[in-house]
């Protein structure tokens, strides 16, 4: 397995400062083959709860932990755990992931991801909550690499409207372009929950894919009535624990 460096004080400063940070290689050959080969069998899977029809400019495959051991390996027991437990302790839940599969699309320029923070899709407590994007390909500029916007995690959720009426993004109006990430396959850049981001179109003529994980303390909550993450489907405890009881019982009848 890949040892990673530790974290730098100066590199976990500029996450709780700036927002985001890059974790530098955290996948090695190896799992990036295994987790291709993974996105490849799901691409071409009907899933009943996340099709969106045919030819789509971008594929999103969510929660796939309960159908793919090398997922599950991998966001449990991956190299970068060690990197993101400096950051956010060492009682860890991974509360999502997703493939994400940008097509070749710059004719229709329909594969854009705009301007978002993770939370504003679903809010999660406390807001220090950690995405880490690993590309399975290199990405840069011309293939749809993402992008952030330093410092934009200090003014809370913002205000998201849809983007189309024909889509289901949200989009927060950003005025300049931030920060490319251009990373090799298997580097990662890690951002915070209420870090803007996007990625633009693929320009390449292959398909740009990209993984990536969601982590946050194990006591965390999801939601505006902030029900525990780990009493969420699909949330694994990585290390330490939740406070389980801490929920107050339904009185008895
Ligand atoms: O992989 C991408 O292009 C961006 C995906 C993203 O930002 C998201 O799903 O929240």
């Amino acid at each position: 397995m890949i040892q990673t460096t530790p974290l730098t004080q100066a590199t976990i400063d500029q996450y709780n400062q700036e927002g985001w940070c890059l974790l530098g290689r955290v996948m090695e050959d190896e799992t990036i083959e295994k987790l291709r080969a993974e996105e490849a069998k799901f691409r071409n899977r009907p899933l009943h709860y996340d099709d969106p029809g045919p030819n789509p400019p971008t594929l999103f495959r969510s929660q796939m932990t309960a159908y793919s051991a090398p997922v599950r390996d991998y966001g449990l027991n991956g190299p970068h755990i060690p990197l993101v437990q400096q950051v956010l302790g060492a009682n860890l839940a991974w509360i999502y992931t997703q493939f994400v599969t940008k097509f070749p699309d710059a004719d229709k320029g329909k594969s854009e991801f705009p301007w978002h923070q993770d939370n504003g899709y679903a809010k999660v407590l406390p807001e220090n909550n950690m995405t880490v994007w690993i590309p399975l390909d290199d990405v840069d500029l011309h293939n749809g690499c993402v992008w952030v916007v330093p410092r934009s995690h200090l003014n809370g959720i913002l205000p998201h409207g849809q983007k189309s009426a024909d889509s289901w993004h949200l989009e927060v109006p950003v005025e300049g372009d931030g920060v490319p990430a251009i990373l090799k396959a298997g580097e990662a850049v890690a951002f915070t929950g209420l870090t803007l981001h996007r990625s633009k179109l693929n320009h390449s003529d292959a398909p740009r894919r990209a993984f990536f994980m969601q982590y946050v303390d194990a006591n965390g909550t999801i939601g505006n009535d902030k029900v525990p993450v780990v009493d969420k489907p699909m949330v694994y405890v990585v290390s330490g624990e939740a406070d389980y009881f801490r929920r107050p019982q339904s009185p008895a009848k």
